[in-house]
Parts: structure tokens; sequence; C-alpha cells
């Protein structure tokens, strides 16, 4: 384990790639804009009844959840239309990223898009609906920034906080996979490159 600029020593299983998806920001924020513009951004609602805080959309394989469960669909329930599919851009950007973090070979066949406003958080959680655990996810954060917490195996283990900006790229897998996780409340800001709101990716295998 090795500590980073913030003084962070992270757990085994996750890598930090500060900056690793600076290059192509405006690239994947036009890629998250046409998605959009076909699979809008919504609330969606937990089993429990909530909605959530974060917007979604999805792209390839899409990530859902409403009071029947969580679940992955080819298909976006809001139009019936398939998901639109993974961009390139996208794609390239999460194989480079497991690849950077000793994940040579992940074939991703969706990523799931979240917007976060002010205020909008996402509580602690496994990542538990992918058949394939041995394959990592890939996350990429634009625009505002946002405070991650990141626990343990159980729901009541302490969670780290790890600051993530506009560019970096943080990729879970081995035995991070099924750690639970979360996102504190986003704090009102401006980015020039979204204005008032954080977008995040994760790029992963469902099937
Ligand atoms: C740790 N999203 O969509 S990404 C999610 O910032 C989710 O929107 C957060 O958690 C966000 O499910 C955090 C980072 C992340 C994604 C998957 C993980 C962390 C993870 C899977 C296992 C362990
Ligand atoms: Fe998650």
């Amino acid at each position: 384990m090795q500590a980073d600029l913030f003084g962070i020593t992270y757990p085994p299983g996750l890598a930090v790639l500060r900056g690793f998806a600076l290059a192509e920001a405006e690239a994947l924020l036009t890629a998250v804009a046409a998605v959009a513009a076909v699979a809008p951004f919504r609330n969606m609602v937990t089993p429990g009844g909530h909605a959530m805080s974060a917007a979604m959309t999805n792209v390839g394989l899409g990530w859902v959840t409403d009071r029947r469960g969580y679940r992955y669909t080819a298909e976006d329930p809001l139009s019936g239309l398939t998901w639109p599919e993974l961009p390139s851009v996208v794609r390239a950007l999460g194989e480079g990223a497991a690849e950077a973090a000793g994940f040579a070979g992940f074939q991703p066949d969706g990523c799931l898009i979240n917007r976060y406003i002010p205020g909008a958080r996402m509580g602690l959680h496994q990542d538990s609906n992918e058949a394939d655990m041995s394959a990592p996810i890939v996350s990429v954060s634009l625009g505002l920034p946002a405070v991650f917490l990141f626990g343990g195996l159980n729901r009541s283990d302490p969670a780290m906080k790890i600051p993530l900006a506009h560019g970096d790229v943080v990729v879970w897998g081995g035995p991070a996979r099924l750690a639970y996780h979360g996102v504190a409340p986003l704090k009102v800001g401006e980015h020039p490159a979204t204005g008032g709101v954080r977008y995040n990716l994760t790029l992963r295998k469902a099937l």
C-alpha cells in the first residue's frame, strides 16, 4: 500500500488514477449529452419506494431500479428502446484505466451514468447485481468534486473518505469489488466543464 498526494493509503483492490480522464473529459461530456438526448436522466425509485437523489441514465446494458428491485436491462423502461450504445470514447477509457490498474482484458458491456446536483448523495451500498465479480468496475468523475465513502465488506465497517475531482478515475476490483461505498452530499459549486453538477460514469461487466 502506498500513500498518495493526499496522504491517503488505499486498501488492496482499489486504484485511484488522478486525472486519468482529463484529456478525454470534453469528449466524454459530449457523449453524455448525446446519450441524455435519447435516454434522459431520471430519478429512479428504490424497491423501498424512495426516489434516488442522483439522476441516472445508461449505455449498453443498463442498471435500473424500481419497486420490483434492482437489475440490468437491455431496454430503457422509459421509452422501451434499447439503451444507447456504449460510446467508443467511454469504452476506450474504461479499458485503458482497467489495464493501468492491472485488469487487462476488461470487457465492459454497460455504463451507468449518474448526475448529482447539490445535496444529492448515494448511501452506502454494494454493487452486487453483476454476474461476474472477477471483473472490476471503472468509475470516472466529471465536474464538481465529491467526497467518496469507501467502507469494508460489512455495512458497519468504518468508511474512509476519498476526494474525487474532475478527470479522476477509480478502478475497483479483487478484494475491493464487494466493498460498501457511497457518496457524501454534493456541495454547491461551479465547474467550468459541467456548471453546477457532477457526473459519474461506472463501466461494468454486467453479464
Ligand atoms: C466500490 N457510484 O453507481 S463510483 C454506483 O460516484 C456508485 O456515482 C458512485 O457507487 C458515484 O454504484 C461511486 C465508484 C464505485 C463504483 C463501484 C464500486 C465504487 C465502488 C464497486 C465496488 C466498490
Ligand atoms: Fe456503487
